[in-house]
């Protein structure tokens, strides 16, 4: 059956290289773009674009109906650092965009949602080596507790109302095409852009700090080989754990070292130090492996070469 697939924060690090897979799949005029604001040209005028505040049920409900949509990605959220200065804010952006899109689910007028989680679920009290799908999650931040709360909701609604909704707790994303922004482990994606543009980078995080992380292309893999699997294959209606690789910034730092030999690194840790320490530092996925499929492709090593290739 094709598909009219809708994206909502389109813009952001994940969803514009979503977008970009998604049309070379289902094709450009499939796959809706949006954000609350216009992205670059380049972007908005290459297929369908449209602006959607994610908590405007009206805007995402018309958009929903003009072009007959079958799935929500719904990507628009608020990050671990900056939720902790406005909370109130993250809360509503994070909770009341969810609930809408559920409720269009549950109510038919689309078949299939994605919602990303992240490894902010966990907290101090959780396991840090090899955290397992299930185990202790008291978040110690704004957006992890949104993201626990989210899953649950996901995990109700699916149980409740039959919604089929899928999700991915996300390790640190690393890309080139577009920055993140407002997370704890942006620092992964600053390094190499100051590395390659200014050979140094002063670190906001200490440089033993080890946390689970992925290049983009397999975050793009895997979150479209979710949505694509059996229903009957997706054990998980709350979110998968997943992780490709584990470092910390002395060791992302010697793998930079390998190309650009006089890169010079300090160490300045600010708030977001608490933060990445009360998350894991090496995550267990194997019910993602084992469930659909689920495998990894780049290492330290390999995304490095891409990441200074490409900026
Ligand atoms: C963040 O740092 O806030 C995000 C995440 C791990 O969810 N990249």
């Amino acid at each position: 059956m094709s598909e009219t697939i809708l994206i909502i924060g389109a813009c952001g690090q994940i969803g514009t290289e979503l977008t970009q897979k998604l049309r070379e799949i289902h094709g450009t005029n499939n796959v809706i773009a949006s954000d609350i604001r216009e992205g670059s040209d380049e972007f908005t005028k290459s297929g369908p674009f449209e602006i959607i505040d994610a908590t405007n049920r009206e805007q995402i409900f018309s958009v929903v109906q003009k072009y007959k949509v079958s799935q929500v990605y719904l990507m628009a959220a608020m990050l671990s650092a900056t939720a902790e200065k406005i909370p109130q804010k993250a809360w509503d952006l994070n909770m009341t965009s969810l609930l809408i899109i559920l409720d269009l689910a549950k109510e038919k007028h689309i078949q299939r949602v994605y919602w990303p989680s992240s490894m902010a679920v966990f907290g101090n009290t959780s396991p840090k080596v090899d955290t397992p799908q299930k185990t202790i999650m008291e978040p110690s931040t704004v957006y992890g507790i949104s993201k626990v709360a989210g899953e649950h909701w996901c995990n109700y609604y699916h149980e409740k109302f039959g919604v089929d909704v899928r999700s991915i707790r996300y390790p640190g994303i690393i890309s080139w095409k577009t920055k993140p922004g407002g997370g704890t482990t942006d620092y992964a994606v600053d390094i190499y852009f100051k590395a390659k543009q200014e050979g140094s980078y002063e670190c906001f995080l200490d440089k033993n700090t080890r946390l689970p992380m992925m290049y983009m292309n397999d975050a793009i893999n895997a979150t479209i080989q979710l949505m694509e699997a059996e229903s009957s294959s997706i054990k998980i209606r709350t979110s998968y754990n997943l992780t490709a690789m584990s470092f910390t910034p002395e060791e992302i730092t010697s793998e930079i070292k390998k190309h650009i030999p006089d890169f010079n690194i300090s160490y300045k840790p600010d708030f977001r130090q608490d933060i990445a320490n009360s998350w894991p530092q090496i995550i267990d996925d194997s019910h993602a492996r084992n469930d659909w499929n689920w495998q990894h492709e780049y290492n330290l090593e390999l995304m490095t070469k891409e990441m200074l290739k490409n900026i």
